[in-house]
């Protein structure tokens, strides 16, 4: 049987580390505490819910935090005005602009238009880039949440063959180029596999570790994985039930039957979810220390 990995007490963790740190640059004199801002369009319950724990998260470590939110309608130069307010404000160290946007709206577009120093989600093209070449760079929150796992839970990737599946900009793409990077987590043999990929089955089944992100519910199923595999799993769908809240949350791992065969699998939830949010705060305390 696998070891769970337990991303809420992970996340805690670091809040806590965080936490701590806010607590000693206060005392040492600092005039403010760092500050994120976050950009929520539209009604969508499950990036309101993040939004707002993201919320949560500042004030449990100390920072300050505004949350400026539109309507689904807003359009996209009311959206880059918003965006230039916050590049220009001073006492905002970074912020992140909630993806997904509405259709109407150009996300590329979006997101070139944060200054890259603020771009505390590192979805921008200078921070992408700075990080495929290894350079110092804010990284995005998920796949640096799982390269912190990785390295907690002493997963050693060095020379592992691992598969990432997946090629989205916030976390497959980038996932690929951190475990292919220099050092331990990194220095694996990554396979991006995406939708054209072939035989899919061949390439997991040889697996060292697994990182799915595709929000398709029970996709990986045992046997498709090989004995003592590291599985990660990103998916997060919410999947319609009749229970309270209307719907459950559903990873793309086949749980049950990959659990006994992994050596290390998250969960879903209190997987990778909450290390996305406690990734966020470490990348605004370095937006804040290098703005300070
Ligand atoms: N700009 N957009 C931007 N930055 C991001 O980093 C995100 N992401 C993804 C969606 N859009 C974004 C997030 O914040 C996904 N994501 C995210 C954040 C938090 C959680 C999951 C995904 C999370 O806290 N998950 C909990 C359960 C939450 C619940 O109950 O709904 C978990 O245990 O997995």
């Amino acid at each position: 049987m696998a070891i769970i990995i337990d991303g809420n007490a992970t996340a805690k963790a670091l809040k806590n580390e965080v936490k701590a740190e806010v607590e000693l640059l206060m005392t040492k004199g600092a005039k403010r505490p760092p500050h994120l801002a976050a950009i929520l369009v539209g009604e969508d319950g499950a990036s309101k819910a993040y939004v707002g724990s993201k919320v949560k998260d500042c004030e449990l470590v100390g920072y300050k935090s505004t949350l400026i939110k539109f309507e689904d309608s807003v359009s996209e130069s009311e959206l880059l005005k918003a965006i230039q307010e916050l590049n220009e404000d001073e006492g905002i160290d970074g912020f992140i602009v909630q993806l997904p946007l509405p259709k109407h709206i150009d996300q590329e577009n979006i997101i070139q238009s944060i200054h890259p120093d603020k771009d505390v989600d590192g979805f921008h093209p200078m921070n992408f880039g700075k990080m495929a070449l290894e350079m110092d760079a804010f990284h995005p929150a998920t796949p640096a949440g799982i390269m912190e796992l990785l390295e907690r839970y002493s997963i050693n990737t060095v020379g592992k063959m691992a598969v990432v599946i997946g090629r989205s900009r916030i976390v497959g793409r980038p996932m690929s180029i951190l475990l292919g990077s220099k050092g331990n987590p990194g220095d694996a043999t990554v396979i991006l596999a995406h939708s054209k990929t072939k035989e899919l089955e061949k390439y997991t089944r040889q697996a060292d570790i697994i990182i799915t992100a595709l929000g398709n519910p029970g996709f990986l199923k045992a046997d498709m994985i090989s004995e003592g595999a590291v599985i990660i799993d990103v998916g997060i769908t919410r999947v319609d039930d009749t229970s309270k809240k209307g719907y459950h949350l559903a990873g793309d791992v086949d749980f049950p039957s990959c659990a006994p065969i992994a050596s290390y699998i998250t969960p879903v939830p209190g997987g990778v979810g909450p290390m996305t949010r406690a990734m966020l705060l470490k990348n605004t305390l370095k937006a804040y220390k290098n703005n300070y």
